[in-house]
């Protein structure tokens, strides 16, 4: 098999890039290694930033995320058993996208299909190779068949497991990392959102998330240990809880069937450079934030833009000085990302060793920000991505 860029990974970094070369008219080759099925249903990530909301709408991908998507123009922060509003829309001029990021994978599977270039599901043994030839290689099986895939260029699109940064030879990359003392146990529940914009609440019993997906179904998560066993936490024992850290009076928690639970681990980690060769890393197979800034799906897609962009500029112009920057254009938003959501994850979760003194610094700090026009610019201004 041959094709100008072979895509490693179909979540939303592979796909979003294979959408935005095939508008270029540049060929790829996505492979995932899990089914359709399994892709479309991994529920993650739910905010999108107006930068990602544009990219898929100018893109041609963004007509049902704007029927169905919940439009935000705000964020709470509750601690002290009281509720703040930072004004979005006031603050930045932007507001937020409410749309699960299975829609985004479905909606861009539905298009990649459309375009009838190749999507392979339940690939097995995908390698990569060559990566310092003009022709890389990636290897694979599919359908019991033994293929090679030349190609001008590799994305590694496929997560923080996969298969592509472990490919780059030990010595090249520098990465940095941070471990989390706790992890997050989410919800996806049949009940009417309680709240009509996403509230991170803070309390001394620890961290709990109130967000939505429509007006029927509501996603919740409470901060856990990282090892948390999910048959440790029965239905009406997550209810229990979740109305303890984030029930206020006069603001009741609507309960309803949970339809999924799921436990997630907490890092920070980056690897530098995001490229090797003709192999180029986007999203999670490069970085990783806390989900508490709700960046991993926004940075996938900010990546995936400038890689589209570079390999088109190499293509057209035989050039590739913006190849050669890739790594540098995309560290900057990714080390912002970074700092953002350790800094919110950070001021909101209560750490296993947290003293007295650490609990006044994170109520200074959520009292600062919700009083202070300045200070919640400046987290409006992360949040929805304005600055890199
Ligand atoms: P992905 O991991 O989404 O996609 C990589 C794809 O590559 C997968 O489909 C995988 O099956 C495939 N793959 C892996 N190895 C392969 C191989 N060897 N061969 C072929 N294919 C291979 N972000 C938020 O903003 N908010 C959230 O609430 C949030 N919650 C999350 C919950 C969980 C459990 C996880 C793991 C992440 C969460 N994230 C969240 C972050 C998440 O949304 C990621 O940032 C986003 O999925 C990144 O997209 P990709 O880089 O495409 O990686
Ligand atoms: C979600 O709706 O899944 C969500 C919202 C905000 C976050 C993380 C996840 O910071």
């Amino acid at each position: 098999m041959r094709t100008q860029v072979g895509i490693v990974g179909a979540g939303p970094a592979g796909l979003t890039l294979a959408h935005l070369l095939h508008l270029e008219g540049i060929d790829s080759v996505v492979l995932e290694d899990r089914s359709r099925e399994y892709v479309e249903a991994r529920i993650r990530a739910g905010v999108l930033e107006p930068g990602t909301a544009d990219l898929l709408r100018e893109s041609g991908v963004g007509g049902r995320m704007d029927r169905e998507g919940i439009v935000h123009h705000g964020v709470g922060l509750q601690f002290d058993r009281e509720r703040h509003r930072i004004d979005l829309q006031a603050l930045t001029g932007t507001s937020l996208v409410i749309y699960g990021q299975t829609e985004i994978v479905k909606d861009l599977i539905e298009a990649r299909l459309e375009t009838g270039r190749p999507l392979l599901f339940e690939v097995e043994g995908v390698s990569v190779h060559e990566l310092e030839s003009d022709r890389p290689l990636v290897r694979f099986r599919h359908d019991g068949d033994e293929q090679e895939l030349e190609c001008d260029v590799i994305a590694g699109c496929d997560g923080f497991h996969g298969v592509s940064r472990p490919s780059i030879p030990a010595g090249v990359l520098r990465e940095f990392s941070r471990e989390y003392p706790f992890g997050w146990l989410g919800i996806l529940a049949a009940a009417p959102p309680s709240n009509d914009e996403v509230v991170y609440v803070h309390t001394e019993r620890g961290f709990a998330l109130l967000s939505l997906r429509s007006s029927e179904l509501s996603r919740l998560y409470l901060q856990c240990r990282p090892d948390e066993d999910l048959a440790d936490w029965p239905d009406d024992r997550i209810w229990e809880e979740l109305h303890i850290r984030a029930g206020l009076p006069g603001r009741p928690l609507n309960e309803g069937p949970v339809l999924e639970k799921g436990v997630t681990g907490m890092r920070s980690y980056v690897a530098e450079p995001m490229q090797y060769g003709r192999l180029f890393l986007a999203g999670d197979a490069a970085h990783i934030v806390p989900p508490t800034g709700a960046k991993g799906l926004n940075l996938a897609i900010a990546d995936v833009r400038i890689l589209a962009e570079s390999i088109a500029d190499w293509y057209r112009t035989g050039s590739t000085a913006a190849l050669d920057r890739y790594s540098e254009r995309c560290l900057r938003r990714v080390w912002r990302c970074e700092h953002f959501s350790w800094w919110m994850t950070t001021m909101l979760h209560r750490a296993p060793d947290d003293d007295e003194f650490g609990l006044r610094l994170q109520l200074s700090q959520l009292c600062y920000v919700t009083a202070s026009e300045a200070a919640a610019r400046s987290l409006a201004e992360n949040y929805v991505g304005l600055v890199d």
